[in-house]
């Protein structure tokens, strides 16, 4: 049975990669900040499972026993501040997580048990003002916020150990990938609650920033299953995850709302912009600067063709279903607070 550690477990991606490695027979070992209250974010339903260590990114020392309790044969350090938005407003912390938390975790390997195997968590982000279409692992990186700039690090100093060290370690340069379990004020589930909200008459419209942002979106379940794929090869390198789609903000709205039959009717430009439900004249979508960002990354679309034929890897939730399913899962949510409130 091989052991597993896991930073960010309590995230998006953490708890799907939990899952998996459970499936698999892993023990698996998570590392928990300290908050004032205790919670388990997105691995509360299978938080018995799991050894929880307190530790933190930040914490050289932490690590260090985290590592020493776990005896891990793979590490995934996915914990990151991982809101590009705030970025700005928290640019150094943002580096102490994103980009030295990183050489952190793996001096941590490197003292108490070196041939570990280590996967991070990369970011299309660091391709910022593309350089080609589409990115792949021979694209220059130009990244757009602190945010990509502080992962921008942490994924060459992972590449300076492998090579210095002969560390087995890999970064995965992850695209976009959401979820049900998607934070929500990420672009897609702040859409798909919004959109769950105004079907069931409790929010009048959505405020959005740029619509005509271009991401390539994939679903975090097909995600991990690249991270793990990348440490089981014979030698570790890095891979662009992707499904080579790109879509604009502003047609996941419309998918969105197509999903409980509104049919959005556009008019205006820029903040001028305004989406009206076709059959009702309601305006259910704004624009609000509030949300632009002070450098942003227009658009996005990874080339997986590696990943494809190293690792086998093959994205299985098609975009129209990603969507329907968070649309589906927050009209649930949504439908279950109502029926508490009325309580
Ligand atoms: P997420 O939902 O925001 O999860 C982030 C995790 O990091 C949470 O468990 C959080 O713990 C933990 N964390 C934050 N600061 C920490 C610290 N100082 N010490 C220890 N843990 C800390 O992110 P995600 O979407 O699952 O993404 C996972 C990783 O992939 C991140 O590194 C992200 O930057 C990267 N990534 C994500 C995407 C994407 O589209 N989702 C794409 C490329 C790369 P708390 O619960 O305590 O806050
Ligand atoms: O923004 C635009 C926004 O915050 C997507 C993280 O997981 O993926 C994620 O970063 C786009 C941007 O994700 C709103 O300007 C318009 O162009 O959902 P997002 P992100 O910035 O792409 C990468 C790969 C990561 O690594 C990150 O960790 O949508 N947008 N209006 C908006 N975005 C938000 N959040 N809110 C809006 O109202």
């Amino acid at each position: 049975m091989k052991n597993a550690l896991i930073t960010g477990i309590t995230g998006q991606d953490g708890s799907y990669l939990a899952e998996l490695l459970l499936e698999k027979g892993y023990n698996v070992y998570g590392i928990m900040r300290r908050k004032s209250e205790v919670t388990y974010g997105n691995v509360e339903h299978i938080k018995e499972k799991i050894h929880f260590i307190y530790a933190d990114m930040t914490d050289p020392i932490s690590l260090i026993s985290a590592m020493k309790i776990s005896q891990p044969d793979e590490v995934y350090n996915l914990a990151a501040q991982s809101f590009v938005a705030t970025s700005w407003d928290t640019p150094l912390g943002t580096a102490d997580i994103d980009a030295l938390g990183v050489t952190n975790m793996l001096e941590a390997i490197r003292i108490v048990k070196p041939e570990a195997r280590f996967y991070q968590a990369s970011t299309s982000e660091m391709f910022g003002l593309v350089q080609a279409i589409p990115q792949s692992e021979t694209t220059p990186f130009y990244p757009r916020s602190p945010y990509g700039v502080a992962k921008l690090y942490g994924h060459w100093i992972t590449k300076n150990y492998r090579e210095s060290y002969n560390m087995y370690a890999c970064s995965g340069i992850l695209f976009n990938h959401e979820s049900e379990r998607r934070g929500k004020e990420f672009v897609t589930r702040k859409i798909t609650d919004a959109v769950s909200r105004i079907k069931q008459n409790v929010q009048d419209h959505i405020e959005l920033g740029n619509m005509d942002a271009k991401r390539d979106w994939g679903h975090s379940k097909d995600y991990v299953n690249a991270m793990w794929l990348m440490l089981q090869q014979e030698t570790p390198d890095d891979y662009v995850i992707a499904t080579n789609e790109t879509r604009t903000v502003r047609e996941f709205v419309e998918i969105a709302f197509r999903c409980v039959d509104i049919e959005v009717e556009w008019s205006g430009e820029g903040i001028n912009e305004i989406g009206k439900d076709k059959a009702t004249g309601k305006e259910i979508v704004k624009i609000n600067p509030q949300f632009f960002r002070p450098a942003e990354v227009e658009i996005l679309i990874g080339d997986p063709a590696k990943a494809d034929t190293n690792l086998g890897w093959e994205r299985e939730i098609p975009f129209a279903e990603l969507v329907e399913r968070m649309v589906k899962n927050d009209m649930k949510l949504v439908a279950k607070e109502i029926k508490a409130a009325n309580l």
